[in-house]
Parts: structure tokens; sequence; C-alpha cells
């Protein structure tokens, strides 16, 4: 069994190996809170949705022990409207509670991290490394800092949680199997609707939970497609740049996939605010370059 310790040593930088160590250990204090802080509060994000109590614990968890490495210059979080600052060298952007319109479902969670060489916002191609949590069945931590993508899980241990390799290398299949797709049918664009149309004659399957990281981690093990499209009402989509495309852009390109905007690479993108959204297609590389044709030739 190897821990995430040892496997971090020589293999990631030393920066960035502390910072995935404060993420998974804080994740098991997030996942233990779960059950008990899933009230809705009275306050909104920055992007005006309700804040559950566990957005605003996860979020103070989360920026507080990154910032007590030293090793940050700054934390900014889906879930604040002014980045909380530091002294170190890494520029942290966060999604502290991806999914939390599934809490009261019990249907996974996610945490998501970008780790930033330059002040926020910049473009994804600034990115050192990045890192996701789900909290399902399992509490899972996958990282990349640029030499592949990797699989932690957390065993409760007589000392404490520690994250067992679960999966190293991690490669999007060859063969597509399975499709997801954020909002509503009628509100596809048009090229998107016929994507999908084609999709289903091939056969793929639609696997759709609501929760980024989990429908994301689904691509991941079984190849296929997530997006969270361009709508009709809503060209630029939902999902954040900083906080939620990006980082997950660059694990899928490190597993041998493609995240696109519909005509550009997401970390090419750069982003005039740290909530500006974009619309997301990743996963296999085929149906990404499939659905960027189909909107070119709209
Ligand atoms: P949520 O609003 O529940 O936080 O990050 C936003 C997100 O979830 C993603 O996790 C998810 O993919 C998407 O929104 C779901 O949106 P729809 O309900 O519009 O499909």
């Amino acid at each position: 069994m190897t821990n995430l310790d040892a496997f971090l040593k020589d293999r990631a930088p030393a920066d960035l190996s502390r910072l995935l160590l404060t993420i998974a250990s804080t994740s098991t204090l997030v996942r233990r809170a779960l059950p008990f802080t899933t009230r809705l509060t009275r306050g909104v994000n920055p992007s005006g949705e309700r804040q559950t109590e566990i957005d605003v614990y996860a979020n103070e968890l989360f920026a507080s022990s990154l910032l007590a490495t030293g090793l940050v210059g700054e934390v900014a979080s889906e879930e604040m409207a002014e980045p909380r600052r530091g002294r170190g060298r890494v520029h942290v952007a966060m999604d502290p509670l991806d999914g939390s319109s599934n809490i009261s479902t019990n249907n996974p969670l996610g945490s998501i991290f970008g780790f930033y060489s330059s002040a926020l916002p910049c473009a994804g191609d600034r990115l050192l490394g990045s890192a996701f949590v789900t909290y399902g069945p399992m509490l899972t931590l996958t990282y990349t800092t640029g030499a592949g993508v990797h699989t932690f899980v957390a065993a409760e241990g007589q000392d404490g949680d520690a994250f067992i390799l679960m999966e190293e290398n991690a490669s999007i299949p060859e063969k597509p199997e399975v499709f997801g797709l954020g909002g509503q049918r009628k509100d596809w664009i048009e090229p998107v609707e016929r994507f999908v149309a084609s999709l289903e004659a091939r056969g793929l399957k639609l696997r759709y939970g609501g929760t980024f990281v989990g429908d994301f981690n689904q691509v991941l093990h079984y190849g296929g497609i997530f997006a969270y499209p361009a709508l009709k009402h809503r060209p630029r989509g939902k999902l954040r740049v900083l906080y939620e495309a990006a980082p997950m852009a660059l694990i899928t390109r490190q597993a041998g996939g493609s995240a696109s905007d519909g005509s550009k690479d997401i970390l090419s993108l750069l982003p005039s605010e740290l909530a500006e959204t974009t619309p997301l297609y990743l996963g296999s590389t085929g149906l990404v370059r499939e659905v960027e044709s189909l909107i070119r030739g709209s």
C-alpha cells in the first residue's frame, strides 16, 4: 500500500505536495461535517446562488488551512467575492463544495482546486497542477501536477485517515461509453442537440447526476464526454473558468483527453473576472472535436 505522502515525494514539487496533503486532511473534516451542516443560509455567493452551511464551512476550512501553509499567495473561491491573501507563490482557485444542490438527495459532492503560478484571474496555461475531491461512497482525492493523474482513497486507521493509492496514471478509455450534459435539452444550442442525438444513436449511455465532479469522474473512467454547454439564453454556460473548468481541463488533458469551450482550448481562456463562466465540453478527444466541428459549422 502506497500512501499519498510517500507517493508525492520525488514525484511532485514540494510546495504542491504540501498543498495536496493539506487538501486531503481538510477534506476528511468536511466529510465528517457534511451530515450535520446541510441547511441553507441567508447568504448568496458572487454568482447569486444560495449558500448552504456546508458551502460556507468548507470554504472557511479549505481557505484557512491552505493559507496556514504559508505557501499560498491568494485563495480565490466560488464562495467569496474577494480573494484572501497570503505571502506564498501559489495562487489557488477553488470550488470548495461542488454540487451543493445534491446535498438533500445525498448524491456525490466534490471540491475542486486549481494551483496557478500567476495572480488571478489568469489563463489555465498558468496551472501548476489541479485536484478534485469526491465525497461519495468513498472519499477520494484525484490530482495532477503535470505528471499523470493519480487517485487516492481515504482509509480510516488508528492514527486518523490515510490516503492510499487507488489508481496511478489514469487515462480516459479509448472507447467512449457515457455522456452527461447540464441544463435542459430545450435550452441547448442546436448543434449540441444534434450532437447528443448522434451520441444516443451510437449507443452511448446517458449518465448525469448534477455534480460536475461526479459526472466528470464517470467520463474519466468509462470514456465519453461531459458538457455544461452554451445555452440559448446563457451563451457563456454556467461553470466557472478558474474554479471549475480549467482545473478539470488540466486533469482531462493529463488523462489523454481534451477540453474546449466549443472553439478554443479551455486552458487558453483568459477570464477578465474571477467568476467568469464558460461553455464546457470535456472528455474523449474525438468527441470534443466532433462537437467543436458541429458548433463551427452551425
Ligand atoms: P451546483 O449548482 O449544484 O453547485 O457548479 C455548479 C453545478 O452544481 C455543477 O456541479 C453541476 O454540473 C451543475 O451546476 C448542475 O447544473 P444544472 O442543475 O443546471 O444541471
